[in-house]
């Protein structure tokens, strides 16, 4: 353990040694694939003569060395586990390395393996190393060519980044394809795909006038599943150049489908890699929410091609430089072709209840961190969800013309280099003549910020002043924070429900309803003039910073802003933070206590369900009670159980007050319109679902019948998977699962979640399910989506049976964690941050989590994956 080696960002010193070309040959074998590389090398300026070449490379087996020609004499080069040196280096040269891997065995996922037979590679972050020797780090960037030569029979289809330049046919039945990508590259954007597959083609016409064939490489059977990702790919093209005037740069597009794959997708150059869940879609196998998700992983993907691949990361530190601004750019464009309220509600819900949870807890770092074990470990929703908040803000504080300006110069400045999140910062800046210095804390602290809001009406001088403080918690290493340079979007509402114009002390005239305060210092109050009235303040509107506002606002305010509030994220948050507020208090009475949501609460919600002007997408949000796990961080010694035993009982109590209304509103809705994934009728089905889950709760006869024929009859997966999901809950739902399991049996993604529903149930006995599902045909613990959904969709969002008071669930996660350690170190690890929050529940749970996290720590042989995800755990 004690070789485990931090790598600090302060440490980064440039290359030695730069690789200009590559070329590239695989001769593809399950077990002996032998890879050849020819790398040109040259000594980086300034570097001194002498200076030896040290090139990363893990678990490869060396066949040959030779440089400029000759074969290199075995004292003249030195092999460890992770490197190989070579002291004598000249100025330059050229190096000729020919490796042996094993993809057949390879697990990890990472480098080359194999999926259903088919070859695949995985890079980003480091896993070129294990495909050859080289410099594996993002500011080398290198020409790549790349030769596949393969079994014809067994793989047909070799791809991989740039145009393809050649191809023929060889003895034995074997054939060959040659690549050249005209860009250079870091490593990690290297792809190889070989294998079986088909695949659906379109175009995308560009502004200029080119023609972009888009591809999209599935497994035979799958074509018919293809065409929305294809739509997503033409919509993130014309988006892109429409919005920041980035078109796509090779004639050819391609995302190949694979489903063994540890996240999401892959952005490599010209060849993106994606997991099965985000290209295949039809509507019986799809639900609205994977339609939307496919939207935005594909326009993420195809979006990095220049916030990630044109202009890159100096180091692994600056990862959130191509991650938030990506996140962000994926955002603004599901935004942009679908609801924007919608979207900006989703993305906040899921920024809080998971980020801010990360922040406040053991693993909390900054956007841009100072130190890693394990670079695996960093691609957080901090780096991702909490960098592209970072991002947004910018657009805040600047306006979406300064941004737009900020990114031209960017690209101009940047393009075909590594570079840093101050680099971007300084284009924001420049481009704007801002001052963006005090910015850069987002950047240096973790932590969320907390800003407590006070407002002081004087009727005489009809003045509003609002004062506005910010402090941030300690997070492990940074005891200080300075204060954060905060964009605070708010507006004021008059007693009719309208908005005020807003007129600061020091301005001549009003500007505009809502309004962008700038908070730099510790407190500051700003005071807006020519206010006729007490208003009622609409505070951090659209969710303009990363931040937990405190105000203390009354239900009477609350009700009266759901009613009101004419910005959609503060109308929500105002129903959010009312379900909060009860829900806590609740939580805190005597036990003994009934527990009751009083009537103004429920009133509110009838006010809801009548209301038809409302988007019903959104009213379906406003309508949907806190998670469990966003409510958990609000408190604290927190008794999980006694948490879902509140939030189910005013479920219940919703269900039974207001059960007329809901079944009128679901009825109204359940009006048989056969189904399209198209946004007036997704908003329509959110509401209607969100109806049947309350109704779900009613013991009676007709809701059962209610359901089971919203199951039967459902022409869509979004339906029939809402009304499995509430029969789950209830007496009797084992005939349906039954059924489920017996119709999508050879749909993976389909029986992804059908395990998802049962390890999420709240019946009991969901562990003992959970635990004999391991042994389903269709479970394998080397499948990531398949871990991801029955195990840790188990841990992480079964709050109640995780955290069952005897602790063997604990010990159930322990075990699959080790187990998992030694098959995939970074599913692994992902898996061990289930036991993040261990300080948070109350003391004999405590106890009981931290022996888990004691006895993974303490296991012989851990992955410095596992290793540091825990060791930080146990040290909060
Ligand atoms: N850049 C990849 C993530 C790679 C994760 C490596 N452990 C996907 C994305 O963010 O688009
Ligand atoms: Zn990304």
């Amino acid at each position: 353990m004690s070789s485990r080696q931090a790598i600090h960002r302060l440490d980064y010193t440039p290359p030695s040694y730069l690789i200009d070309r590559v070329d590239l040959t695989f001769d593809l074998e399950d077990t002996q694939t032998k890879v050849t590389s020819r790398l040109i090398i040259r000594r980086n300026t300034g570097v001194d003569s002498g200076t030896p070449l040290v090139l990363h490379g893990e678990e490869l087996h060396l066949e040959s060395l030779k440089l400029d020609g000759a074969p290199l004499h075995s004292a003249a080069y030195q092999i460890s586990d992770t490197t190989l040196t070579i002291a004598q280096m000249p100025d330059d040269g050229i190096l000729e390395i020919v490796t042996k891997i094993d993809p057949a065995s390879n697990t990890s996922l990472m480098g080359l393996y194999q999926s259903s037979g088919n070859f695949f590679t995985q890079c980003e972050a480091e896993g070129f190393r294990k495909i050859t020797y080289y410099l594996d780090r993002p500011d080398v960037m290198a020409k790549f060519t790349t030769t596949i030569i393969a079994d014809k029979s067994r793989y047909p289809v070799l791809l991989s980044n740039g145009n393809r330049v050649g191809s023929g046919v060889l003895d034995k039945n074997r054939h060959w394809v040659k690549w050249v990508d005209p860009f250079k590259k870091p490593a990690y954007l290297f792809a190889l795909v070989a294998g079986k597959l088909v695949v659906l083609s379109g175009t995308h016409q560009t502004q200029s006038g080119r023609t972009i064939n888009i591809e999209i490489y599935v497994e035979p059977g799958n074509l018919d599943k293809c065409h929305h990702a294809l739509a997503a790919a033409q919509k993130s093209m014309a988006w892109d150049e429409e919005r920041y005037g980035l078109e796509y740069d090779l004639d050819t597009y391609m995302i190949v489908a694979v489903s063994d794959f540890n996240m999401g997708a892959m952005e490599n150059k010209g060849l993106n890699i994606f997991n099965t869940k985000f290209v295949l879609a039809k509507p019986d196998t799809a639900t609205d929410v994977d339609f939307d998700g496919i939207d935005s992983v594909v326009a993420h993907e195809y979006f990095h091609n220049w916030t990630g691949n044109r202009v890159t990361c100096r180091d692994w530190f600056q990862l959130s430089l191509k991650e938030g601004l990506t996140v962000y750019r994926d955002q603004e464009f599901s935004s942009d072709i679908g609801s924007r309220a919608v979207q900006r509600i989703s993305n906040v819900r899921a920024l809080r209840t998971s980020q801010f949870a990360e922040d406040a807890g053991p693993q909390a770092h900054p956007i841009r961190p100072d130190e890693y074990l394990e670079i695996n470990n960093f691609y957080t929703m901090t780096i991702y969800e909490k960098g592209s908040e970072v991002v947004r803000m910018y657009e805040t504080l600047l306006g979406r013309d300064g941004f737009r300006k900020g990114m031209d110069l960017y690209f101009k400045r940047h393009d075909g280099q590594a570079v840093t999140c101050d680099d971007f910062r300084a284009a924001m800046a420049d481009a704007n003549h801002a001052d963006l210095a005090q910015f850069e804390r987002w950047y240096s602290q973790a932590g969320t910020p907390r800003v407590s809001a006070h407002t002081a009406y004087n009727a005489e001088a009809q003045t509003y002043t609002l004062t506005l403080t910010q402090s941030c918690a300690a997070t492990p290493g940074q005891n200080e924070k300075l204060p954060f340079h905060i964009p605070f979007a708010l507006g004021l509402i008059d007693r009719r429900g309208q908005d005020l114009p807003l007129q600061l002390a020091d301005e001549a005239a009003p500007q505009g309803t809502t309004r962008v305060v700038q908070l730099r210092e510790a407190t500051q109050s700003f005071t807006f003039i020519n206010v006729p009235c007490l208003p009622t303040p609409s505070l951090l509107r659209d969710f303009s910073a990363p931040v937990i506002l405190e105000y203390d606002y009354s239900a009477d305010e609350l009700v009266f802003l759901m009613a009101n509030d004419s910005d959609a994220f503060a109308r929500w948050e105002a129903a959010n933070t009312f379900a909060c507020q009860l829900i806590k208090t609740l939580y805190q009475k005597d036990a003994t206590l009934p527990l009751a949501a009083p009537a103004s609460f429920i009133s509110a919600y009838k006010k809801l369900l009548s209301n038809d002007k409302l988007d019903p997408a959104l009213v379906a949000l406003m309508l949907q009670l806190p998670e469990d796990k966003y409510l958990l961080e609000q408190l604290n010694d927190v008794d999980p159980s006694r948490l879902a035993l509140v939030c189910h009982s005013i479920k219940q109590q919703i269900a039974r007050e207001l059960r007329q209304e809901l079944l009128a509103v679901y009825q109204k809705l359940n009006d048989g319109t056969p189904y399209r994934y198209e946004g007036d009728q997704v908003a329509r089905r959110s509401l209607k679902n969100v109806c049947l889950d309350y109704l779900s709760e009613l013991d009676e006869a007709m809701i059962s019948s209610l359901l089971s024929d919203q199951y039967r009859k459902a022409d869509n997966m979004t339906d029939r998977l809402a009304a499995l999901k509430a029969l789950v809950n209830r007496d009797g739902g084992e005939s349906q699962l039954a059924d489920f399991a017996a119709q999508w049996a050879d749909d993976a993604l389909v029986m992804d979640k059908w395990f998802t529903l049962q390890a999420t149930s709240r019946r009991q006995g969901a562990l003992n399910r959970v635990q004999s599902l391991l042994n389903h045909p269709a479970f394998s613990l080397k499948n990531p989506n398949k871990v991801r959904a029955l195990i840790t969709s188990f841990c992480v969002l079964n709050l109640q049976h995780f955290h069952a008071a005897d602790g063997y669930a604990y010990a159930f996660a322990a075990e699959k964690i080790i187990e998992l350690d030694a098959i995939n170190p970074q599913i692994a690890a992902r898996l061990a941050s289930c036991f993040n929050r261990w300080t948070k529940v109350e003391p004999s749970r405590r106890e009981l989590m931290k022996q888990e996290l004691e006895r993974i720590r303490d296991h012989q042989g851990l992955s410095s994956d596992t290793f540091e995800i825990v060791s930080k755990a146990l040290a909060a």
